[in-house]
């Protein structure tokens, strides 16, 4: 079965437990629940992650060039800053999606630019937790489909 790794980045920990007007309830333990029930009826398995450390984010990517058939990531802050996930993904060969809770384009000028869009897919934002589903059956009709990534 393909696998897909679904990545998150720091302060995602937080998810449900704080700032519910802009992030929701759910918990990102509830977020992983979902989409490893959305898989098993996709017919792929998830290796579902989350780190406050952009260098564990960094492995993860280098781990599924080895194993992954895609990753959808929300990198959170590092969306917005990090260079160094830019080039961890560019080596990565499958499907890649993006992810955001929120409209970042509905929040401040900073959240406006994304470093993982130069290298995504696809990217969803605004769209709640439900995002990560959305992104997920994507991810599976583009490693059906093998569309060039
Ligand atoms: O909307 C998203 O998913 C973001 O990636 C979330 C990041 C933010 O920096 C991006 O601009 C947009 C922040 C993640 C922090 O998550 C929290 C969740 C609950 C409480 C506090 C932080």
């Amino acid at each position: 079965m393909p696998l897909i790794f679904i990545l998150n980045g720091p302060n995602l920990n937080l998810l449900g437990k704080r700032q519910p007007d802009i992030y929701g309830h759910e918990t990102l333990a509830d977020v992983e629940l979902a989409c490893s029930r959305l898989a098993k009826t996709l017919n792929v398995d998830i290796r579902f992650h989350q780190s406050n450390r952009e260098y564990e984010l960094i492995d993860w990517i280098h781990e599924a060039r080895e194993s992954g058939a895609a990753i959808i990531i929300n990198a959170a802050a590092f969306t917005h800053t990090s260079l160094a996930i830019l080039d961890a993904l560019k080596a990565f060969e499958g499907p890649v999606m993006e992810v955001h809770i929120s409209n970042v384009h509905q929040r401040e000028a900073f959240r406006h630019h994304s470093y993982v869009a130069l290298r995504a897919d696809g990217v969803i934002a605004g769209m709640g937790t439900e995002g990560y589903q959305l992104a997920l059956r994507r991810a599976v009709s583009l490693i059906d489909n093998n569309t060039p990534g």
